[in-house]
């Protein structure tokens, strides 16, 4: 571990956010450094005192903190309680494992890693299902009713989201906590709050450990929302098995702004709204985007994304929805392709794990800074070249 630099004070969370939104490397100071607390709505629908570790703090500063003590809201009763709990379906352990899995604290991250490997065994045997669409296209509607509707299937269902833009207060799934009211009442639902972190690479990482500890609690259907800010589509896409993409109903404006490699990431494509002023239009864009698909490379050859319509308001066309996903996941099996596509998954995650692990360790290495802070002043002075410096950094030559 390197030496530790004091950079931030300790400030207000909202000042502290704001400092790590602009990307300023946010570390230690005195006991809470890193971590800031405050009062959320906890899942189990009780207000809970939580620690948050400061968003944007991971990565290269992770291990950069002191520990702090979390049992106020982790509880005493530490790994064997809380995974017997979660294994029994309980909320409150649920959401305790996913709160030790979102700290970036090191006693959390060793209990969080032993957590993971316990439940493994009950973890994967899920439907994960990604749900992206530009922002007003009906997502939080959409999941609401069609939540709903699983339950009535017979199903439990958990929704986790990944918005790296979503500070502590403003983001949308924490918001639509309260949007998704009917779906949050219900025992067979658990709604997750986007996590904290800043950068997308911590939140994913997050979520896709929430998305197996969600398992371990059996819950067999687990929907992953984003609205799709930079990457984060292809971070969902990337920890699903089925990727829906929600369109609006304005056909003329053809992909309506949608990046072209999103569409070659759905296995579905639904147009919302379909109901009232909007219907004929919704019918229309259907077709459009029938059209546009048949121009780009589908996510497995020969297996054409359908396009659907429903209204998320009115809760139709939710079942062929459903129909249309258990029939691609059936096609999926046949050819092998579902566990495929998640081993593939699985191993792309722990090299890039790896990747941010090695980067982690090369700049928090001592001798690495110091040598980089004498590069940077010979490059300033024009004495090297910025390969030359990079060359003398891996090489560690002075
Ligand atoms: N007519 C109609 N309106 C809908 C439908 N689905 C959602 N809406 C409305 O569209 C607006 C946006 O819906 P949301 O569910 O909040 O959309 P979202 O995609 O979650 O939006 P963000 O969270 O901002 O990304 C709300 O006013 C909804 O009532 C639908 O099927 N038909
Ligand atoms: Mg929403």
């Amino acid at each position: 571990m390197g030496k530790k630099k004091n950079i931030s004070q300790e400030k207000d969370p909202g000042t502290q956010e704001k400092d790590a939104e602009k990307g300023k490397p946010g570390v230690r100071q005195g006991k809470h450094k890193g971590v800031h607390k405050d009062v959320l709505k906890g899942d189990d629908g009780v207000t809970a005192n939580r620690t948050a570790v400061k968003p944007g703090s991971e990565n290269h500063e992770a291990g950069n903190r002191e520990p702090v003590d979390t049992r106020q809201y982790t509880g005493a009763t530490r790994v064997p309680d809380l995974t017997e709990g979660i294994r029994a379906g309980e909320r409150r352990a649920l959401a305790r494992g996913i709160t030790l899995i979102e700290s970036t604290l090191p006693e959390d991250a060793a209990d969080a890693r032993t957590i993971l490997r316990e439940l493994l065994p009950d973890t994967g045997k899920s439907l994960r299902i990604g749900i992206t669409g530009i922002p007003g296209v009906g997502k939080s509607t959409f999941i609401e009713a069609f939540g709903l509707f699983l339950i009535e299937q017979g199903h439990r269902v958990a929704v986790l989201a990944v918005d790296p833009s979503s500070p502590f207060s403003g983001g949308s799934i924490l918001g639509d906590k309260t949007r998704m009211e009917k779906l949050a009442r219900r025992d067979e639902a658990y709604i997750r709050p986007s996590p904290t972190g800043g950068n997308l690479g911590g939140v994913s990482r997050k979520t896709r450990e929430a998305i197996l500890l969600c398992e371990a609690a059996g819950y067999d259907i687990i929907l992953v929302e984003t609205v799709g800010v930079g990457q984060s589509e292809y971070e969902v896409a990337s920890m699903t098995d089925l990727f829906l993409v929600m369109l609006l109903p304005n056909a003329g404006d053809a992909l309506q702004g949608i990046k072209r490699g999103i569409l070659e990431l759905a296995d579905l494509l639904v147009v919302n709204k379909a109901d009232g002023d909007t219907l004929k239009m919704a019918a229309h864009a259907r077709g459009e985007f029938e059209q546009a698909l048949h121009m780009i490379a589908p996510k497995y050859p020969g297996l054409t994304a359908p396009v659907l319509q429903c209204s998320a308001l009115h809760q139709t066309g939710l079942s062929e929805i459903w129909q249309s996903l258990n029939e691609r996941t059936e096609e999926l099996k046949n050819r092998s392709l579902f566990a495929k596509n998640r081993r593939h998954q699985m191993v792309n995650w722990a090299r890039r794990l790896a990747d941010e692990e090695l980067l982690r360790r090369f700049w928090t290495d001592d001798a690495t800074k110091e040598l980089f802070t004498a590069l940077t002043a010979r490059l300033i002075a024009g004495e090297i070249t910025p390969s030359e410096a990079v060359e003398q950094l891996l090489d560690r030559k002075k």
